[in-house]
Formats: structure tokens, sequence, C-alpha cells
């Protein structure tokens, strides 16, 4: 960055804000469901293809004015510029000084990828044959566990960016997982986690892969020895250690001291951030389970969201559009979350997933010039599958007093077709989407209640209850199916959107110091857990006082 330039104006004071300000005053009071009356194409004209997923974005709170002013306002803030200096390895993690460069791990274009002069692609290739023939030897059996069984299991220990991505990725392709070999997530600093994680496992026919970009997070590194120590003490040797145990990480001699054989150690690069790494040897468990053609797949579907997000104009990119919405809602209707509904239950994972990758990414409030931002930045990210959360916090939705934004998300086919169960779901997701549209109006609840014979002052208590305002916007995005090209493609999407509002907001997306922050304090809360006396303390009184709780019930035990 320039510092001898003073620095542009942030979004909030660009004329394109003013103007869309002036332009929500207009529509602010608008029906959607009047706009469906009146423009009977509208499902058409707001609606989208790429990379084998649909997006309608017809149940907006918008109109052709609406996307040109979002347009006009990506286009002053450099989004395009941005993107292509993203794509081109340019140094866009500016707080540490580094490229975010995901997606060279998924360019199948050919074009070489130059970082600090260095063309990375034959490196990322390398990495993936490597990951084929690992892969190949475990899945054929000819790499066996010590007493020459075949393997049965996997797990993967590691945590945030090293799990949530890999973890998703593989509930969502069950369906493709191989038989032979399953997969387990082991990510908490908790006992428990470990202690089910192990359960029914055999030492002699599982294998485990630490995943830590660092090789420094406590939970991986207590966790991963932990692992060690089970299949010492249930058969294995020091000598068989190197068959069972591989590592992902960017720190090769810290993996490397904790005793994992070189040969199994599988690189990170530092321009790949945790939250975007399941495309790297971070995917490597997935793979193990669902197979190297399918991880390619995978590969695949996000390099065509890729390839579309680059070239396609801003009015017609899905992951841009997306990443607009969410900033007219943020910032002109002040929504405060979004929330993820996916209609599959193979898809449970993607909330958690899609939350940390926007949440982390754009959770700040300063901008990468390092002046606090005079609006909302990212907002919260929640949700669940559906049709489950119809039965709970989809009430909020419809009639509380915070306005969720939403993204429906379904497949039309389903892995497994049983009766008509698809089409009722299918059914549950596209009413959710219309009756948060349509709402109920005061004067359908009176006339409901009329019928039920109620009387006019009963009606007059409880018609404002059972009236829905309606009004509230959706996306829905839909797909053949949930393969491993479409689960690719829509994990893509959504960084790319993360990436669109960051832009927007102008903060770095890519950073997280708040999380590094937690990391650092951990270890010295727990050092005083530990600790047999009382030292003075450095603690506020609420910590020191819940320290000490923990110390008097370890002292009764
Ligand atoms: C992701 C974050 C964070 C990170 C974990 C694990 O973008 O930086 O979630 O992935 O803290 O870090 P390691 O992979 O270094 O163990």
């Amino acid at each position: 960055m320039d510092r001898s330039v003073s620095p542009p104006l942030m979004f909030s004071d660009k004329p394109e804000f003013k103007a869309l300000s002036e332009h929500y005053d207009h529509i602010e009071s608008k029906r959607m469901d009047e706009c469906f009356d009146e423009e009977p194409n509208r499902f058409e004209h707001f609606s989208l293809s790429a990379a084998g997923l649909n997006l309608d974005y017809s149940k907006n709170r918008i109109s052709d004015e609406t996307i040109k002013l979002l347009v006009d306002l990506a286009e002053s803030c450099g989004l395009p510029s941005a993107i292509e200096a993203m794509f081109m390895g340019q140094k866009i993690n500016l707080s540490e000084n580094r490229p975010a460069l995901h997606t060279a791990l998924r360019n199948f274009s050919g074009e070489p990828v130059m970082v600090g002069g260095i063309d990375v692609m034959p490196e990322v290739k390398s990495t993936l044959n490597r990951m084929e023939a690992f892969c190949w030897s475990i899945r054929t059996q000819q790499w066996r566990g010590f007493s020459n069984k075949p393997f049965t299991d996997v797990v993967s220990i590691g945590i945030g960016g090293s799990f949530l991505g890999p973890k998703l990725a593989s509930e969502a392709l069950k369906p493709y997982w191989s038989r032979k070999i399953n997969c387990h997530y082991l990510s908490n600093i908790d006992g428990s986690d470990l202690t089910e994680t192990l359960q029914g496992l055999s030492p002699e026919t599982t294998l485990f892969i630490v995943q830590s970009k660092s090789f420094g997070t406590q939970e991986t590194l207590k966790n991963a020895t932990a692992c060690r120590d089970w299949f010492l003490d249930n058969g294995g040797c020091e000598a068989e250690l190197a068959r069972h145990f591989a590592a992902v990480t960017a720190n090769v001699e810290k993996a490397q001291s904790f005793g994992i054989d070189a040969k199994n150690i599988f690189p990170m690069w530092d321009w790949v951030g945790g939250r975007y790494s399941l495309w790297s040897a971070i995917g490597l468990p997935l793979m193990l389970t669902i197979g190297f053609e399918n991880f390619r797949q995978l590969l695949q579907g996000a390099h065509a969201m890729d390839e579309h997000f680059r070239n396609a104009p801003l009015d017609q990119n899905m992951p841009v559009l997306l990443g607009l919405l969410g900033v007219w809602y943020n910032n002109f209707f002040d929504a405060q979350s979004h929330a993820i509904l996916p209609y599959d239950h193979y898809l449970r994972g993607l909330p958690s997933h899609i939350q940390q990758l926007d949440m982390e990414s754009n959770g700040k409030s300063v901008d990468i010039h390092g002046r606090p931002l005079p609006f909302h930045s990212g907002p919260i990210i929640w949700g669940g599958v559906g049709s489950n959360g119809q039965h709970a916090y989809h009430q909020l939705l419809h009639q509380g007093t915070q306005f969720a934004p939403c993204d429906f998300i379904i497949p039309l086919m389903s892995h497994n077709a049983v009766g008509d169960f698809h089409a009722l779901l299918v059914s549950n997701c596209l009413s959710q989407s219309q009756a948060l549209m349509k709402g109920k109006s005061l004067e359908q609840a009176k006339t409901e209640l009329l019928a039920q014979g109620k009387t006019e002052e009963e009606i007059s208590v409880l018609a404002p209850q059972r009236a829905i305002a309606g009004n509230r916007p959706s996306n829905t995005i839909y797909f053949d199916k949930s393969t491993p090209h479409v689960i690719g493609a829509l994990i893509a999407m959504y960084e790319h959107k993360v990436f669109v509002q960051g832009q927007i907001w102008g903060v770095n997306s890519f950073d997280q110091w708040g999380v590094e922050l937690g990391k650092q304090l951990g270890n010295k809360v727990h050092s005083a857990l530990l600790a047999c006396h009382d030292e003075a303390s450095e603690f506020d009184s609420s910590t020191q006082g819940l320290i000490n709780a923990f110390r008097s019930m370890k002292n009764k035990l």
C-alpha cells in the first residue's frame, strides 16, 4: 500500500452510497408481493445460473435500479480490480503481507499463478499428486496398519479452518463415501470429544491425520498427543507410528519433532488461510473417504465458480450479487444477521462452515487503513437444516423484531428417494420463502378469527398477534443434486461472496487477530488452572474467581 497517497473514501462517504440511501427511502415501503403482481416475469428476471448452481433472488426488496446502484457502488469500491488482484496472487492480506490464493489450489486453467516471481502451480500439482498416491495406497489396501490389516477408519485431528470445511464436505458427500473407510473428526479440547471419537476404533486399522497449518494449536496438539498415547497403549509401538500418523502443515519441523515421518507430511502454504484450506491437503481425510476422482470433481466445481466470479459482469455474477444484497440489508435496512438454511440433511454442516468463513473474515471494526468503521461490517451468520428449523427459530424469521435475510439451499433431487419425502422437503422450503415474502395480512387474520366465531373484542386482541408482516427477503439456491462438483461450487460461491463484502467495507477478510488473541490467552489461564498454589493474580476478579472454582473442584476429586 502506498502510504504517501491519502486513503480512499470509505464506502459510506461515497456518492454511490448516498444514491443508494435515497433509493432506499423510495423502496423501503414497497412490498415484494406487489412487485410480483406487477412483474409477471420477476422470477426469470432475477434468476441466474453458474457452475451448476441456480440462484433465485427475486424475493428481495429490489428493483433494476437497486441492482444498478449496488453495482455502481461495487465499481466505486474497486471490486473488479480487487478480484483480479486476488486471482493474480497480489498480497491482498495486507496485515500479514501475503496473498490469499485458495483459488490456485483449484486452478485447472493451465495458467501460472505467481507469488514473489515464482509460479506456485507446480508445487500445488505435485502436492495433489502426492495426495492421490497416498489415497490410492490406502484405498487399495497396499498401505496397511501395523498388524497388516487394511485401514477402516481415518481420524482427522484439527480445529477451526482445519476442521469445519473438510467436515462439511465429508458430511455433504456421504453418498460418495467408500464403504471401506470411515472418516471421523476430532477437534475440541474436550475429553468427551476424544473419548467418543476413539470409541469403537481399533489402533490396528486407524489412520490419524494431524491437520494444523501452524502445528502450534493447543487443542490439536493435545488431541494428537492423546491419540498417539492411545495408539501406543493399545498394541501399537513407536516403530509403527509412521504407518498410522500423517500430518498436513506449513510447519514441517514441528510435525517432525512431534514424531511424524517426513514422507507423511503434506504441505500448507502461508498464502492459504485456514478457513479457505479445504482445497489443500487439509482435504486429505475427505479424499480418503470419497476417492481422488470425487475430490477432483469438488475442486473442479470450485474452479467453475472461480471462473464465473472472475469473468461474469458484476450484475450477472452470483457471488457479487449475493454479496451486494447482503450489503443492501446490512447497511441500509439495518439487518444484523443472515440465516443459512439448507434443506438437505447432508448439508447440515453448511451453516457452521459459512459462519466461520464469514464471521472470521468480515467480523472486523477497522478498515485496511486502520480507520474505525462508522457502519456495520460482517453480520452474525446462523442457521440450520430445514425443515427442523421451521419448528423452532423460523418463528423469529416470520414475526420477530429482528430482521434476518435468509438463504434457502435445496437440491432438486435427493440421494435417497423415499416415497414422496423429497417433494415434501422441497414444498416446505418453497413455502417458507413464500410465507416470508407474503406474510398474512391483518385482514386475513381477522377473517379467519371471525370464521372461528370469535367476538370483535377477541379479534382486536388476537388478530395483530396472528398477522405476519411478510416482505422479508430471501434467496433460493437450488441445484440438481448434491454432487462433489456442486458442493465445490457452493462453498466457493460463499467464499467469494465474503470477499465481495470485505471489499465494499474496506476490511481485510484474510486476517483474524481476535482468534489469535484467544489462542494466546488460553495458555495463560491453563497454567493458572494447573498451579498448585496461589500466585499474585494477573487476572480480573471474575476470571480469577472462576479459576478458583475449577481448582477447588479439582482438589475435591
Ligand atoms: C482460520 C483460522 C483458524 C485456524 C485454527 C487452526 O482461518 O485461522 O480457525 O484455522 O485456529 O489453526 P491451525 O491450522 O494452525 O492449527
